[in-house]
This record gives structure tokens, sequence and C-alpha cells, in this order.
């Protein structure tokens, strides 16, 4: 048993090992002051502050939640678990949590009962619907709720409302990671699995911070590193990440350049014959459009594009191309960045073309962020349909017609579902006249936040929120309605690579809180939702009956969950899904034998341009892809919108730092880690600070098109002519008056055509000095956001608490 200071050393001691063998176990454990660890009562769950999906144990004394331990039985973590959730408990206890509903009377939040705020909502709901129909009422939610809140919420609102206004903070999320799936293998779900990293020769991280974001698959990855026949690395992005500094490759494109340059490697793969064209004939379509597409990006023009190296890229597609087992992961700096889905797209083409799918360490991981943000897919609690049903085939519509025993055209619409810029816009012009928001933070999360302020302010909107603190958004509604949180209510929910966990209740929640799936059954037996048969609709009343009803409607899907129990999923690991009675210990990877979910009658879309995001209909689904084959779509690179040009010179791109998460309603409530990371802060390079005169520290107006923030300089190895904020920090806490702190005031109200996904990675800005600093920014010096200076590295960051790593004997070799 060892101790470590696991803010200043986040990855905590390497347990090396070699490819093929099995990773080491060990154990991570931090308990409150002076809790003696036999004294606890422990409870499974996951973790929620990130998708990675490490089963750890809640440990209760007295009521309360006292402290975690990863569980060394599960086939994620092996034990292990990274700060956030090691310290991010803590919130739980927070004094300001809600503990009663709230509803505004004469402008103001004040305390109320339960029957007097559902009542209200039930009024509103019930008027609307007389009055405007089911398309005035619309429902914004999560990544973060349970799997079974989920499939509530979609039955609600689809089969007992009847709107199409249903989606996720999944669309700033992972909705390009579902896209790119759909657009080239028919359907959601991640092809590889975390074991990947146990057999890959090559690991390639496309706009992935994995280091920060999830620390433990980064471990994972630092201890195949540290082992014999290591991987080699290869990372695309802009900022000096822990992942570059270990990357064999590090090629660090100017933002919104993707695909610029994933057709520049694919160039190289298909002229150096690095292609496997017996698969490509047997498992794919489209493989011509390609390679006259690709023919246009040798390495020198795409050099020139990206700002990097043509020797560079050409090295990187030498690596990916005469790898033997290449597993891919892809995330937020595609996903969020200029034309998302069509370079995410070219990932999933790589392994095509080089028959690179199904095998162990060929794996892609087209990751997820949010905890939960796979349930919300599948769940049809976002812009799908539930079970991955295509909402434009009318025997899916009538499938889950039937499962639900509603009338069909309740659940069928003209339009695809709306997505979360659109529900927002039609709250904007008035069509919406009601917004009921479930654990998300709009009002700091989504682009260009003036606007955002205003459209929840607006007097023609009721708006509902439902949370666990009062946030910036909660400050804006109608009704707040106070939720239990993790540890507090029971369910399930699924990693990003398919790991399904059961979270049991741990503790009861504070005060009058209630889970969200009460809430959502508490609604649904107010508004009097019934079958055709006049049975209550969901027809289910807690979190297990929820899970079996959703069993039925996985059934026969990808995502099938037949052969899971709450039973079996207590006691062990995590299962990866599909589970069924034919596969009862579920799937470690999917499409081994070639064979993928695309057949026009079972694929989850027919598919779109993925540059233009025009949609392909059934007729024209079927002839490009009547087998069932796997679909290669090529991109052309078309410069971004907006880009850096004389008014406002350099890119701006935003995103996370290890210690913080989103908003931080949770982590600025754990002290190791709000210590960790304190205030806003703006990453420059040398150079460009050098030009604008600014020095490490100085406080820094940043400003684009729609706004402006202050925060202090970091100089770190950024590349030059790229800013970097991170979108952390909002307004709860700030102290003083104006908006001039979150990052979202300055990007802009802009989608990927083709997976609606907001642009929070492409803008243009511009930097000037406000002040002289007197020290240093506070910005973390353990990962990308490290300053230039060691000197300054050395003096800044690292906290007392003591974490315990345990290192089981028979898990040593
Ligand atoms: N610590 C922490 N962990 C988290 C979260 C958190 O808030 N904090 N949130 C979770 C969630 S919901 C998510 S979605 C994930 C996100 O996880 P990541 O995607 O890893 O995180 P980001 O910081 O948003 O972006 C990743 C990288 O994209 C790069 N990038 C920006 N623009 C471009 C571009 O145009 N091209 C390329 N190639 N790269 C670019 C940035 O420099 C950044 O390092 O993290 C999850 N884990
Ligand atoms: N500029 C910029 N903006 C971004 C991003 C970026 O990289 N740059 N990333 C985007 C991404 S990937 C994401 S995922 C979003 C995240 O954006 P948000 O979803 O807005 O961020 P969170 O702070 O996670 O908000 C979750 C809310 O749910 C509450 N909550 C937690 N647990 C529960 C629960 O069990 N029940 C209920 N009812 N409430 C709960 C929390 O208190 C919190 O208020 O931000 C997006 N916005
Ligand atoms: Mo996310």
């Amino acid at each position: 048993m060892e101790r470590r200071d696991r803010i200043a050393e986040p990855w905590g001691k390497r347990t090396p090992y070699g490819a093929g063998d099995s990773w080491p176990a060990r154990l991570d454990m931090y308990l409150a002051d002076g809790v003696d660890p036999d004294s606890v009562r422990w409870v499974q769950s996951a973790s929620v502050l990130h998708s990675n999906g490490d089963g750890l144990d809640i440990a209760v004394k007295d009521g309360a939640i006292v402290g975690v331990r990863g569980r060394v039985a599960d086939r994620v973590n092996r034990g292990r678990l990274g700060p956030k959730d090691l310290f991010g408990w803590q919130a739980n206890a927070a004094p300001d949590r809600l503990t009663r509903p709230l509803i505004r009377r004469d402008g103001e939040l004040v305390e109320t009962d339960w029957d007097t705020a559902m009542d209200e909502i039930v009024r509103r709901s019930t008027a609307l619907l007389a009055e405007r129909g089911a398309e005035a009422i619309g429902f914004y939610t999560s990544g973060q709720l349970f799997l079974e809140e989920y499939y509530t919420l979609g039955v609600i609102a689809r089969g007992g409302i009847g709107t199409n206004h249903i989606d996720g903070n999944t669309r700033l999320c992972t909705a390009t990671a579902a896209e790119a799936l759909k657009e080239s293998f028919g359907s959601d779900g991640q092809p590889g699995s975390y074991s990947d990293v146990d057999h890959a020769d090559v690991i390639a991280l496309y706009g992935h911070n994995v280091a920060e974001t999830q620390t433990v698959l980064w471990s994972r990855i630092l201890d195949r590193l540290a082992g014999p026949n290591p991987p080699r690395l290869i990372c695309v992005d802009p900022r000096p990440t822990p992942v570059a500094a270990h990357a064999t490759v590090h090629l660090a494109p100017l933002p919104g350049t993707n695909v610029a340059l994933m057709n520049g490697l694919l160039h190289e793969l298909l002229a150096n014959h690095w292609i496997d064209d017996d698969y490509i004939a047997a498992h794919t379509v489209g493989f011509a459009e390609l390679r006259s597409c690709v023919a246009d990006y040798p390495p020198e023009a795409v050099a020139r594009i990206c700002g990097v190296e043509a020797a560079a890229l050409r090295e990187a597609a030498q690596i990916l191309g005469t790898a033997q087992r290449l597993l891919s992961t892809v995330l937020q700096g595609f996903y969020q960045s200029h034309q998302a889905t069509a370079a995410s797209v070219q990932v999933n083409n790589i392994h095509l073309v080089r028959g690179m799918l199904g095998r162990p360490g060929c794996g892609l991981l087209q990751m997820n962020g949010q905890p939960t943000a796979q349930n919300t897919r599948e769940c049809g609690a976002d812009g799908d349909l539930a079970g991955f049903r295509n909402w434009a085939n009318d025997a899916h519509v009538a499938e889950l017609a039937e499962l639900w025993n509603v009338d069909r055209a309740h659940l069928a619409h003209d339009e695809p579902p709306t997505h979360a810029m659109k529900i927002f816009g039609k709250a904007e012009d008035g069509s919406l006249g009601m917004l009921w928001v479930s654990a998300t933070n709009p009002a700091v999360s989504l682009p260009e936040l003036a606007r955002v302020r205003a459209i929840l302010a607006k007097e023609s909107l009721f708006l509902v929120v439902q949370d666990i603190f009062l946030t910036e958004t909660a400050e804006l509604a109608d009704v707040v309605l106070p939720a239990a949180a993790w540890g507090e209510k029971t369910g399930t929910f699924t990693n990003a690579d398919r790991t399904v966990h059961l979270s049991d209740k741990a503790i009861e929640p504070p005060g009058e809180a209630r889970s969200d799936l009460d809430i959502l059954l508490d609604y649904a037996r107010r508004m009097e939702f019934r079958d055709k048969d006049g049975d209550p609709l969901p027809a289910w009343h807690d979190p297990e009956s929820a899970f079996e009803a959703w069993k039925k409607c996985s059934a026969g899907r990808p995502c099938d969950y037949t052969g899971l129990t709450y039973d079996l999923l207590r006691g062990g690991s995590g299962i990866q899904w599909p589970c069924t009675t034919a596969h009862p210990e579920g799937t470690e990877r999917l499409y081994a034998d070639g064979r993928f979910w695309s057949a026009p009658d079972y694929c989850e879309t027919y598919g779109k341009d993925v540059v233009t995001g025009t949609p392909l209909d059934a007729e024209e689904y079927r002839a490009l892809n009547p087998d069932a084959k796997a679909i290669i779509k090529a991109a052309e690179y078309h410069p971004a919108q907006e880009h850096p040009g004389a008014e406002f010179p350099l890119a701006l791109i935003t995103g996370r730092t290890l210690y913080h998460f989103h908003t931080r309603t949770k982590t600025a409530r754990a002290p190791q880690l709000e210590a960790a990371a304190p205030e806003v802060w703006v990453e420059i390079s040398r150079h460009d600070a050098d030009e604008l005169g600014i020095g490490e520290g100085d406080l820094v107006e940043v400003s684009s098109r729609r706004g402006s923030l202050h925060a202090k300089a970091r100089l770190s190895g950024i590349r030059r002519g790229v800013l970097f904020v991170p979108f952390h920090y909002g307004y709860w806490d700030a102290d003083g008056t104006g908006h001039h702190r979150a990052a979202n005031e300055l990007t802009p109200t802009q989608w990927d055509p083709a997976s609606k996904q907001p642009i929070f990675k492409t803008s243009a800005a511009r930097a000037r000095r406000l002040e002289r600093g007197v020290g240093p920014s506070a910005a973390p010096t353990t990962a990308a956001s490290a300053p230039l200076d060691p000197a300054i590295a050395a003096t800044v960051g690292g906290s007392a608490a003591a974490v315990y790593e345990v290192f089981p004997t028979a898990a040593r070799r």
C-alpha cells in the first residue's frame, strides 16, 4: 500500500505490462480524514464524471458518503480511479444542494412543496397541449442521468405527449460520434473495446486529450508504454497535451482543418498500397469515391492547409499504414471542430481500408464524453429513436408504437427528431411554449451565451429545470425541481466501450430531493398518460422494472440488453452489450465477422452527405448498400466559415482541464479539485504573447464577434496562432457582475451540417493585455496547460490529500 498525492500525480504509479498481457490491478482508495476502511459499508457503483465507466465502490458511514475505492474486478479500470472520481463525491454533501422545489412568484424563485410545483407543470403542459398541440412542448436532457430515466423520459415525451422536440446535451457532446458510426456502419455502437489497448501496436488519438479526460484509460496506455513492446502513439491536437508528449508523431493542425489532414493520411495509405484489398472488396462500398477524393490531398498540399510538416504527415501515415493492430480514438477536437462528421468518418475509413476491425488490438472508439451519453442515444432521449431505430423507417416506428401500445400517429413525424440547437431556436421564435431541462446547464454550456440567456429568460417560455444545484440555468427557471444525485438513487449506465454498470443507491437524498425517475413517473401519473388499453404509461414504477421494460425494447437491436439483469451486474465486473442468452458474457468487439448493422431494413439511418448533411432516402440507401456492408464516405475539405483574419487574428479553441467537470457544479464543491484549478485562464504561445506584449499571469481580454472574457495568461506550448480557454467557469460562484468569464460568451451559433453538433472549437478571436500580472496564472501545471517556464511549474499546484494505492499480489506478474 502506498500513499500518493493524486492531484500532483493524476495517473498514479505505473504497473507496466506487455502486448497481449492482461492489465495488472491497482486499487485506488480515498477516504475522508480519519475514516477507518473497516468501519464503512461499501456500495457498488461506477464513476460519473467522464465516459470511461470506472467501476467503484462508495464508502458509507452514518448515512453519509465518506469516500470511494476502485473495483479490482472491473474490466474497465481494474481498481483505478482518476482525481475527479477520488474527490468529486464530496459535492453530494455540499450545503447548497437543492432540497425543496422552487417556483417563480412575482419574479422571484421561492420555496414550495412538490404538489404545488408539479401541479403548475401539469397545468401549463395541459394548457399548451390543448391550445397549441404537442409541438409546443420540448425536453432538453443530459448525458448524466441513468438508462432507466432516459427510457422513461423518451416514452413520456414521444408516447405520452407526442412531441418530436426531445434532445440531450449529448448533441453538444457525442452527436458526431453517433453520426460517424451510423454513416460508416449503419448504426451507433462502438466497434472497439478498451482491451484493445492491451494488444495494439499503434494507438492514434484524434482530437482526444485522453490523459485529462479519461485518466484511467490513459493510465492503461501509460502502462503499455512502460512495458515491453510498447505501442507507438500518434497524436492529432493543436495543444501540447500529455498525449502529445508521449507520441511518436504529434501533428498539431490549425483548428478546423481535420478533414484535410485525414485526407492527407488516406492519400498516403492508398499511394503506398497500405490497404487490404480483400477486406475492402468483401465488406465495404464506396472505396472508388474515396480513392478519387483523396488523390487531391498530397502531403505538401495538406501541410500548407493544416500548418504541419509534410514529413511528419508522411511519418504518421507510414506508422498507420504498417500497423498490425491499430487502435484509434476520436473525441472533441474532431466532434466540435469544423467538418466534424466528415473528419470523424475518415478515421473509420482508415480502419475499413486497412481491414482493422473486430480483432484484438484493431479497435475503433468514437469516444463518448459523458458517463451515460450512450444511454441517452440508445433509449431515444435525444434525436434517435429507442433501440437505435430509424425514424424514417415506418416499420421501426410501428414496432415502438406496438411495444408501448400507443397510437402510431403519436410517434410518426415528417421530420427528423428536432436537434437541440433547433429546439432553442423554437424557444427563441416563440413556437415552443415549455422547455423542461434536466441535468444540464445550457446557460454555461451552449454557444453564444448572451443569446442563450435571452432565450431562457423569455416570458413566452415556461422553463422547468431539474438539477441538484441552483445553476445559472435554474436561476432563470419558472419551476426548479430538486433531484437526487448519483449515490442517492439506483440505475444503470453504459460507458464508451459498451460496458454496462449498475449504480446502487448508497444514501438518502437531501431534504425533499427525489430521483429523476420518480419525478418523471410522478409527472406521467399526474398527466394521466394512458396506453391504448387505458393502462398507465409508462407501465413501470421503479428502476428495475424500467430496466426490464427497456430490455424488451432493446431485443433484437444492436444494443441488445436481454441477457442482463440487475443481479448479473452486481458483484463482479460491468458487462458489454450486446448481451443475450446466446452471449451471456456480453460482446467484446463488434463486426468481428465483417458483417455490419447496415441492412436497409435494420439500419439506424439511411445516412447523409457527410459534408452538406443532405439526407438520403430509403431508395437511395438501398441502391448504395443493398448487402449490409460498411459504407466508405469520402469528404472534400472546405475552409471554415469563420477563420482568423485582420480583426480577429487568432484561432480560438475551448475545452477541458483534468480537475474540473463541465460547469463545475460538482468539482468546484470538492476542495482538492477546486484548489487545483481555481480560476479561468487563457493559453497562448510564446510567439503570440511576445507580439501582443503579454506575459505569464497578465490579465487578458479575449474577444470574438460575440463577446469577451477576462482571463489570466498562461504561456504554454500551444501552437502559434491559437488560443485555448477552458469552458468550466460560469457565474454561480463568480464575484462581481457582468458576463466576462465563460468561454461560451465567445463561441458562435453554428453546427455541423450532418451531426448538428455545435462548433465549440473553430472560431476567430483577439487578445489584449488589460493589466500586468503580479504572479503566474493558476492554471494546472500537470497537463496541457503546463507553463513553458519550468520555474513556474515548480511553484504552482499540488495538494496534501493522500490517496492510497494498493497493489494486489495476485495481479502482480
Ligand atoms: N477532466 C475532465 N474530463 C472529462 C470532462 C471534463 O469536463 N473534465 N468531460 C467529459 C466529456 S462530457 C467529454 S465530451 C470529454 C471530452 O474529452 P476531450 O475531447 O479529450 O476534451 P477537450 O478538451 O474538449 O478536447 C480535446 C482536444 O481537442 C483539441 N482540439 C481543439 N480543436 C481541434 C481541432 O480543430 N483539431 C484537432 N485535431 N484537435 C483540436 C484541443 O486542443 C483539446 O486538447 O471529456 C470527458 N471527461
Ligand atoms: N465552449 C465549450 N462548450 C462546451 C464544450 C466545450 O468543449 N467547449 N463541451 C460540450 C460538452 S462535450 C458537454 S458534455 C457539455 C456539458 O454541459 P452541461 O451538461 O451543461 O454541463 P454540466 O455542468 O455537466 O451540467 C450537468 C448539470 O446536471 C446536474 N446534475 C448532476 N447530476 C444530476 C442528476 O443526477 N440529476 C439531475 N437532475 N441533475 C444532475 C449538475 O448539477 C449540472 O448542473 O458542454 C458542452 N459545451
Ligand atoms: Mo461531452
